[in-house]
């Protein structure tokens, strides 16, 4: 019985079959148990002898047992372990990673530009009050120039901003003069109801920007934004005034830059003129001010408001302002920064 037990048990070739020779050999029902249970029958004499090599036999069974048990846990763990193991060498699957949409990238480009020469970062609200939006820029009911933004409107006061200017409304009449000029820029999205096209869109992106303090000049206004323009768009850009008309300021120039990258947008018109329309500016209108509660006899100073998206067809020559917004990212990827 020993002797066939050990072979089977050393036989057994996972946990499961070695629980059943274990059963088999010392369960209840197995020849061991048998073995014990038969010693009443035997002399009294005989008993001491069988029964302790019988126990013999059992402990010897059950050492095998546990040496056995022990072997395949190993060889079990062991397994798992060959299967669940990493090759480093293999190589991996690539993730691909998101990035800035270049709208992004040209507004953090520009914010940067001007938090270095002193300005800061402010927001508003895309869905404003139709006061912020016209009344307070010198845009009264029925006035005209309502007309050269057409408005998607949610009542009769709230709308959907046509342009960032209201940022310079809510920004003068927050600000408290006795602590040094206001400087400011307001990137963000507008909404007019213009027809899409290659340069309109209905929806898209402007920065504004407002310098109001003591002595804040036509010279400054100049000076700040050939600085902004050359870093952008290179050092050799030049940018001329141009006379304009804006309801907030007064006067209102166009200013246009240089001509350059003349593959992309615009490039009929700088092929004719060698200058490209950039954006709007001019001295803030006193009526402005006022309206804020701002004293123009003493306060006075620049506004500008350009189109981000227009900025970013002439930096990277795109011909097609609808590109920004189908979301292809073959067309977006062009754009990734290491
Ligand atoms: C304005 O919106 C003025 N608030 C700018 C301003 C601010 C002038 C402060 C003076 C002082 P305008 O409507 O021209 O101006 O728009 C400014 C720029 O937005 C344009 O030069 C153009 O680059 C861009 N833009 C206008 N309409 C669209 C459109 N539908 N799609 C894409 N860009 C547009």
């Amino acid at each position: 019985l020993k002797q066939q037990g050990i072979k089977d048990i050393e036989k057994s070739a996972d946990l499961k079959e070695l629980n059943d020779i274990r059963v088999h050999l010392l369960g209840k029902k197995g020849p061991m148990t048998e073995i014990l249970h038969g010693m009443r029958d035997l002399a009294k004499e005989e008993r001491p002898a069988v029964g302790s090599f019988a126990n013999k036999v059992r402990d010897n069974l059950t050492e095998t047992l546990e040496q056995r048990k022990q072997e395949l846990e190993a060889a079990k763990i062991e397994h798992q372990l060959a299967q669940e193991a990493l090759d480093v060498t293999l190589p991996g699957t690539p993730v691909r990673s998101g990035a800035h949409h270049v709208i992004m990238q040209i507004t953090e480009t520009l914010e940067a530009i001007f938090l270095g020469m002193g300005f800061q970062v402010v927001s508003g609200y895309e869905v404003e009050e139709e006061k912020y939006n016209f009344e307070k820029l010198n845009i009264p009911k029925n006035h005209p120039a309502r007309d050269m933004q057409d408005t998607f409107y949610i009542n009769n006061d709230i709308l959907m901003r046509t342009h960032m200017s209201p940022d310079e409304a809510r920004e003068l009449e927050k600000h408290d003069f006795s602590q040094g000029p206001l400087k400011m820029i307001s990137p963000g999205r507008v909404y007019r109801r213009d027809t899409d096209d290659a340069t309109h869109s209905h929806q898209f992106f402007q920065m504004e920007g407002q310098y109001i303090g003591k002595h804040v000049t036509m010279a400054d206004l100049k000076g700040t934004l050939t600085f902004a323009m050359r870093k952008l768009f290179g050092a050799d850009r030049e940018i001329r005034f141009r006379p304009s008309y804006f309801p907030f300021t007064e006067p209102s120039v166009e200013v246009d830059i240089s001509c350059f990258n003349c593959d992309g947008s615009g490039c009929e018109v700088c092929k004719q003129s060698g200058w490209i329309e950039v954006l709007g500016a001019g001295m803030t209108h006193p009526n402005v001010l006022k309206a804020a509660g701002v004293d123009p006899d003493v306060y006075g100073g620049f506004a500008f408001g350009l189109g981000i998206d227009r900025f970013a067809m002439l930096k990277y020559g795109i011909n097609d302002i609808r590109q920004f917004y189908q979301n292809d990212v073959r067309f977006l990827r062009q754009f990734k920064q290491a």
